[in-house]
């Protein structure tokens, strides 16, 4: 047997792109309340609170806090061991900055893991996924601030002190270096709340987005340090969006670029893995002349808060060609990464391969000698639903079959430490980058559009029997 007895076969969701009820049970605006819909190929509008007649997609959501035992019945019927989804800041600390939290958003997720429990399923938590208080952002300017160390901090103790029973599987900040694309607004507002002011030059930016991934990299650090405290059974891990940069060829340019840019894209789990920063890194600092704040006591935090394993997003593989930068090979991801002639890519534009995963399992395990945990995994496509209510989703079973083939031969082959995989949006929810609908990742269909029409059922694609059998045979059947 490739995978090992306990390995768990889950799904992964997060609060903001699921829940809804986003102003109910005294939940507070959260950064993902204030995006609009945007469609494919056109960002989502970040506005400056919330303005009467916009469209925002997770207000609602699918309506999960309203319907979650329904929907966890599924998930057992599914056979999922376990479920990932995120604790919305917001339900717990509306404004982010509270000395006392919310009882009423605790005790939802009380009930929300007592469901999944009953039903054999087990949480996999991660803290912050895209939904930092947006009060955090108006008051504070966000992660640029050091202030919000102690508050996700204060955030994270609170919650892992609640949930310490029940929840054993956590995770800090979720693809933390989506950021590292500070060019455009998206990440690094989703990522640490920042709004750059008006003219900020690309080094600005830049130079913000790192001292915002510092202050976070150290939050984490103390929120690892802290739940091993709360509970020494605790799994705590970062959360890294793993999309490996190839060199576009095997010119010694191309292969140099590839490694650079593969640096300025990761070097947030090295930091998290290691403890420290690497040396390439400060070398980069330096040669920029970044003022950064970083203190030494935040040195020493970085160092006694390694994480535990690895869980890492894995949709695509970028590819780079030499762009005349040497010897620096500077690289700009949202500028100089090109088409890889090699894969066909999703009607979203996402490269599609499977091998990528294997090598990005490869190059982790590697590098790091940590447990690896795949909490992310997913095909975006447009589903039509037949006359008789049915769902054919042959290229979704396609897709998740090539790459679950490919994480077991890295088990078999290169002897790679897998946890768990939980594929991303198994039920249907608003795409994170889009705001659609329509962009649907689900083994489980649920009835709503673009433009929020729709009954919210919920039923079953011929994915949904599909996945059951992997689960059910550990993988074996494909
Ligand atoms: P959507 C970019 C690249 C890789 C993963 O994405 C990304 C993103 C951000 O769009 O996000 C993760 O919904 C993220 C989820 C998100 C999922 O991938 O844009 O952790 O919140 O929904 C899929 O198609």
């Amino acid at each position: 047997m490739t995978l090992k007895k306990d390995f768990l076969w889950g799904g992964a969701v997060a609060a903001h792109q699921l829940e809804g009820g986003w102003n109910a049970g005294g939940k507070g605006v959260s950064v993902a309340d204030v995006m609009t819909a945007g469609s494919n190929g056109v960002e989502r509008k970040i506005t400056d609170g919330v303005i009467e007649g916009e469209n925002y997609p997770n207000h609602e959501a699918i309506d999960f806090y309203h319907r979650y035992k329904e929907d966890i019945a599924l998930f057992d019927e599914l056979g999922l061991n376990c479920f990932r989804t995120s604790i919305a800041w917001t339900r717990i600390f509306p404004n982010g900055d509270e000395a006392e939290p919310n009882e009423e958003g605790l005790q939802f997720y009380d009930d929300l893991f007592d469901e999944c429990l009953k039903h054999g399923i087990e949480p996999v938590i991660t803290l912050s996924h895209f939904e930092l208080p947006y009060h955090l952002v108006t008051e504070y300017g966000g992660f640029r601030n050091r202030k919000l160390i102690d508050f996700f901090v204060h955030f994270s103790e609170v919650v892992m002190n609640r949930y310490k029973d029940k929840v054993k599987y956590w995770m800090t900040f979720n693809e933390i270096n989506n950021q590292a694309n500070y060019l455009r607004d998206f990440a690094p507002f989703t990522n640490s709340g920042l709004k750059f002011p008006e003219g900020a030059s690309e080094k600005e930016r830049e130079e913000m987005m790192y001292q915002a991934a510092h202050y976070e990299l150290v939050a984490s650090a103390k929120v690892v340090a802290l739940g091993h405290k709360i509970n020494p059974d605790f799994q705590i891990g970062c959360m890294i969006a793993m999309c490996p940069i190839y060199p576009a060829t095997c010119k010694p340019e191309d292969m140099m670029a590839s490694t650079v840019a593969m640096q300025r894209r990761y070097w947030f789990a090295d930091v998290h893995v290691r403890g420290h920063y690497p040396s390439y890194l400060k070398a980069y600092f330096d040669r920029k002349e970044f003022k950064l704040d970083i203190l030494d006591d935040d040195l020493k935090a970085l160092e006694e808060g390694k994480v535990d394993y690895i869980g890492f997003s894995y949709y695509m593989s970028f590819a780079i060609k030499d762009h005349g930068k040497a010897p620096t090979f500077d690289y700009n991801e949202d500028k100089d990464l090109v088409k890889n002639e090699y894969v066909k890519a999703s009607e979203w534009g996402w490269q599609i391969d499977p091998l990528g995963l294997r090598y990005a399992m490869n190059w982790f395990y590697e590098r790091y000698e940590k447990p690896l945990f795949i909490v992310e995994n997913g095909f975006g496509a447009v589903d039509e639903v037949e006359a008789d209510g049915s769902i054919h989703d042959p290229y979704r079973v396609d897709y998740l079959k090539a790459h679950i083939e490919a994480m077991k031969n890295a088990v078999d082959y290169d002897g790679v430490d897998l946890m768990g995989y939980t594929p991303w949006g198994f039920i249907d929810l608003v795409s994170a980058g889009t705001g659609e609908m329509k962009k649907r990742y689900g083994v489980i269909y649920v009835d709503k559009d673009n433009e929020g029409n729709g009954t919210l059922e919920r039923s079953k694609k011929d994915s949904f029997t599909w996945y059951q059998k992997v689960i059910a045979t550990n993988g074996e059947e494909l």
